[in-house]
């Protein structure tokens, strides 16, 4: 027997963890952290475990799977790509290109093959109709972003090591292990910090795992805190707390904000909050007070009405009191490769723009080149010039993770062509004709082209596959680069020979744009690299630590020899030189984010709903996907509703029962199982997204077992913040009874 150790990037959540996996003759035989890799030093959860699982999974496809008169069968990958260049490009030639929609979903932020060949494929398919997850989770974010500093992805991370005060909400890094901020061990981090007498505040209407481990913990009432935030600012200005300090002459806006906040008094905001005004007031000072401090805000503020403002609001406060970009307090990581923050000239740029068009039913503007997720169903479902009539699914299943995805498995099924590239036969991917099966994560190469711009600390990491695929199982960006080719009109790409033309005439002409005169002599420098890890040589070498920068400088070879990673140094001040801005300023102050704060102004008074839903999460689940996987699926029922004692006692639920839970109208309803417990704010109940396993035509076997109920039944399609096109998932009113 041979036993070989591998190391390997945990593609399953945003913390990014270093894997050590034994393997022998061909099968894994334990996963554990890799305590050797310096970037998160050991640390993994149950689903870096499950790893095992995901690749031995009998449901995990395999073969491409084609429709026949509604039943699916195996083929052949030749045959999967004749119906799709016999079917697709003649309904797109009669109907336009915005006939075809493309989505994109989670697990493709994890992929740099995904990433970067989506981008080909979304550009060779010409269609305004692209739909990603970022519009049920981020957008807020990455908008206010683009504002404020030039780039989408230009977000300021807590300097964690460094942090004094640390003032979290709506995120729950000890069961989702970070968003939009890389932090393996959040736990330890958190644990360092108090240690050395600094402080974790959470504002949550749950009492998370995050929550309870905090020295403060304060109920805010769902899709509020906007308003918290805006009586924290105007709190600043009350009591002369406002310090900017060095970014004060490169900030514009200030005055603006300071006009436009005074309907926010803390006294204000608190009833609209739920959180008293002497506590409002002492968090600012709190904030204001402590050198090196930070807020931090994630899922439960963005996913809201006033998302965008709330995600705003935390950068004003961060700057306001002098810890943007400051060493303990909110910091722009410095990625090695792919950063439009470390490119071209520094310190100015073009900013960022929206609504440069909108979508067809529901005028939503485009965000970052992206429609709303929650529009994807009415483009299908609502007839006229534009409408979807066929669709390109990548890694994801909207089906349970959108508002009413019981609408939208209707649209789709309305479809004239629908093709998935995914790892299962699902809820989503049953309404496909053409099912394109991903390879299994061991069978990549992995660099985190997006995390690496959210990391706790800067880093370069990469993992090589742990297998070979299977001899006819293409890898990722292949699959899309032929269907890039399929719809530029060049057909079917049948030999590796024929692709990797494909491949090299479009990084030729980007290479050409970029480079001028001395593209052929960069192209070839890259050898002997294709596809994805060829771009990432280039992104290196050109990047910020690159040899394009001096001999020593990162390679794509030096990466590859370094399996424990590259640590390039604690989050270092990126003021002015990260700006993209046209101006060259912070824009703190855009109109838009003026005019919807007089929204909330108006919207002040707002009475509390009776009972509201909001989501959470679970450290051994991950969105809508692994549950088919006996590891993470054994153990207790994940998927229930909870619910605070004196709301059980009104409403009349018992824990162990049933909650009928109902949209206002009473059109659709579900029912969960209720845990009663404390640990809820009065009035709100929660459940998590991601479940309700039990449509037929699906092919999971270990999920169906226990299905649980789908979240997102409940919530309104149309339901958005206006600015970002973000769906509300949270504090939406929900009717309760039990049975
Ligand atoms: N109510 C409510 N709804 C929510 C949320 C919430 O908090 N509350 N959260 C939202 C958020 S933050 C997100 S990101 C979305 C996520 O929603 P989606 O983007 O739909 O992602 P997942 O639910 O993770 O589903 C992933 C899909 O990718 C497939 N897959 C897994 N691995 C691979 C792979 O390697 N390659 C390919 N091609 N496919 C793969 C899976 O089989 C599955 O079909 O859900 C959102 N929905
Ligand atoms: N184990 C596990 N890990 C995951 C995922 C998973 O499904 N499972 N999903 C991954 C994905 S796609 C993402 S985007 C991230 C998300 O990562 P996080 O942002 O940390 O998300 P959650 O763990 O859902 O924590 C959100 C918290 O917000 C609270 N909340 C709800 N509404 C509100 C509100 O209106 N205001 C405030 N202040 N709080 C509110 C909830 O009670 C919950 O505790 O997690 C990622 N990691
Ligand atoms: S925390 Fe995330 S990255 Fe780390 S092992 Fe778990 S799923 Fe993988
Ligand atoms: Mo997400």
């Amino acid at each position: 027997m041979t036993t070989t150790v591998h190391h390997r990037i945990c593609p399953l959540c945003e913390a990014c963890c270093g894997l050590e996996l034994q393997v022998e003759d061909g099968k894994v035989q334990s996963i554990r952290g890799n305590a050797q890799d310096f970037f998160s030093a050991g640390y993994i959860c149950p689903k870096g475990v499950a790893l095992k699982d995901l690749h031995e999974d009998p449901d995990r496809l395999r073969t491409p799977l084609i429709k026949r008169q509604g039943v699916f069968v195996e083929a052949s990958w030749d045959e999967a790509w004749a119906e799709i260049a016999q079917r697709l490009p003649p309904l797109l030639q009669t109907r336009g290109r915005d006939s075809l929609g493309l989505a994109v979903g989670n697990p493709a932020a994890h992929k740099i093959g995904l990433l970067l060949y989506f981008a080909r494929l979304a550009r060779a398919a010409g269609t305004r109709n692209v739909f990603t997850a970022a519009t049920l989770d981020q957008m807020p974010r990455q908008l206010v972003s683009g504002l404020l500093f030039g780039h989408w992805m230009s977000v300021p991370v807590p300097d964690i090591s460094r942090c004094d005060f640390l003032l979290v909400l709506g995120a729950n890094p000890l069961a989702s292990n970070g968003s939009m901020w890389t932090v393996p061990d959040f736990k330890a981090k958190a644990k360092a910090l108090q240690a050395r007498g600094g402080q974790l505040v959470v504002v949550d209407p749950r009492r998370s795992e995050t929550a309870a481990m905090a020295d403060a913990h304060h109920f805010i009432r769902p899709g509020a805190d906007a308003f918290l935030l805006a009586g924290m600012v105007h709190t600043l200005f009350d009591e002369q707390l406002v310090r900017p300090g060095r970014l004060t002459e490169l900030t514009q806006g200030v005055a603006e904000i300071e006009a436009a906040i005074q309907p926010f008094s803390a006294e204000a905001v608190a009833a609209r909050c739920g959180i008293a005004a002497p506590t409002i007031r002492q968090l600012a000072r709190s904030l204001a007070q402590t050198e090196r401090a930070c807020v931090y805000g994630r899922i439960g503020t963005c996913t809201q009405r006033y998302g965008t403002l709330a995600s705003w609001l935390i950068d004003v406060l961060n700057l306001l009191t002098g810890h943007l970009d400051q060493p303990g307090g909110a910091m722009f990581p410095k990625a090695p490769a792919f950063a439009a923050n470390t490119v071209g000239p520094a310190g100015r740029g073009k900013g960022v723009r929206t609504g440069r068009h909108h979508s067809r039913v529901s005028q939503a503007p485009e965000v970052m080149g992206e429609l709303p997720m929650g529009c994807l169903a009415e483009e299908i479902d609502t007839p006229g010039v534009g409408q979807i009539r066929a669709l390109i699914t990548v890694a994801t299943n909207p089906v349970l993770s959108t508002p009413n995805g019981a609408r939208l498995a209707q649209a789709l099924e309305q479809l004239d062509f629908m093709v998935s590239l995914d790892a299962y036969l699902n809820e989503t991917t049953r309404h496909a004709d053409v099912i394109l099966p991903a390879p299994s994560p061991l069978e990549d190469s992995h660099y985190d082209l997006a995390f690496s711009q959210l990391s706790w600390r800067n880093q370069a990491r990469y993992s090589a596959p742990v297998f070979p695929r299977a001899p006819q199982q293409p890898e990722e960006w292949e699959t899309l680069l032929r269907l890039a080719a399929i719809l530029q009109g060049q057909g079917i790409c049948t030999s590796a020979a024929e692709l990797a033309a494909v491949d090299d005439a479009l990084l030729a002409g980007e290479l050409q744009r970029q480079f001028g005169a001395q593209a052929a002599a960069v192209q070839q420098s890259l050898q002997p690299h294709q596809g994805p890890d060829r771009l990432l040589d280039l992104a290196l070498r050109a990047g910020p630590y690159g040899d394009g920068r001096g001999s020593e400088g990162l390679t794509l070879a030096k990466l590859q020899a370094s399996p424990g990673g590259i640590d390039l140094g604690p989050l270092a001040p990126r003021l002015p030189e990260l700006l993209r801005t046209a101006s060259g300023c912070i824009e703190l102050a855009h109109p838009d984010l003026l005019a919807d704060l007089a929204h909330a102004a108006a919207d002040l008074a707002q009475p509390a709903p009776e009972m509201v839903l909001i989501g959470r999460r679970d450290l051994r689940s991950n969105n809508s996907w692994m549950h088919n996987l006996p590891l993470l699926a054994k153990g207790p029922e994940r998927c229930t509703a909870l619910v605070h004692p004196s709301d059980a006692q009104r409403l009349g639920l018992s824990d162990g029962g049933l909650a009928r839970i109902s949209n206002p109208a009473g059109t659709r309803s579900i029912s969960a199982p209720v845990r009663i417990s404390a640990e809820m704010m009065p009035g709100v109940l929660s459940l998590p997204h991601g479940w309700g396993h039990d449509l037929p035509g699906a092919q999971l076997q270990v999920a169906a077992q226990r299905p649980g109920v789908n979240f997102n039944t409940l919530l309104d399609e149309n339901l958005r913040d206006p600015l970002s096109g973000n769906a509300v998932l949270s504090g939406v009113p929900v009717v309760v009874t039990a049975g």
